[in-house]
């Protein structure tokens, strides 16, 4: 099972591992690359090519700003690749939310909250999961620990409702 990471500068590198932590948390192999659609759009076909060959199952694409280098890689490869919107620039996120959500018809690009990174990551292992039933045993043991930690942690005494602040 591999996933491949790719983001359009270094600047959103520290959105970008969060994706990186959840996949190895999973024991998920991926690789991380920097690439720019309007940049190295050259470099860009090459890695999409390299990607099929290398046997890559899932591409996680972050960029800011017009954000096209989730869609542009979407086309060309058929792998499913999942969009972060990165919240640089002036408008926050919006200008890149609005780009990967908003990917014209036929070519899908899965679109997760402005720098949510992490969700693209447990979106992947998810996809994985159909495939590799180890994955699948690990996620299910993942929600069941993340379910009773929520439950423990989020209990309300019983006046909760006198209490100050
Ligand atoms: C996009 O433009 C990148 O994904 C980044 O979020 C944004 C700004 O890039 P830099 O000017 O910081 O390289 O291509």
């Amino acid at each position: 099972m591999k996933v491949a990471i790719i983001f359009g500068s270094l600047s959103d590198k520290p959105v970008m591992k969060k994706a990186a932590e959840v996949l190895r948390s999973f024991g998920v192999d991926f690789s991380a690359q920097v690439i720019s659609a309007h940049r190295t759009p050259r470099l860009l076909r090459e890695t999409a090519a390299r990607f099929e060959a290398e046997g890559v199952e899932v591409i996680i694409a972050g960029a800011g700003l017009a954000a096209h280098l989730p869609g542009v890689i979407a086309s060309l490869t058929a792998l499913p690749v999942i969009g972060v919107p990165i919240g640089s620039g002036g408008l926050g996120g919006l200008d890149a939310l609005f780009s990967i959500v908003q990917m014209p018809r036929p070519i899908p690009v899965a679109a997760v909250g402005v720098n949510n990174a992490t969700n693209a990551a447990y979106l992947a292992v998810e996809m994985l999961s159909l495939k590799y039933p180890e994955l699948k045993e690990r996620l299910s043991a993942f929600r069941n620990t993340m379910q009773a930690g929520f439950v423990k942690e989020n209990q309300l005494p019983d006046d909760w409702f006198l209490e100050k602040g």
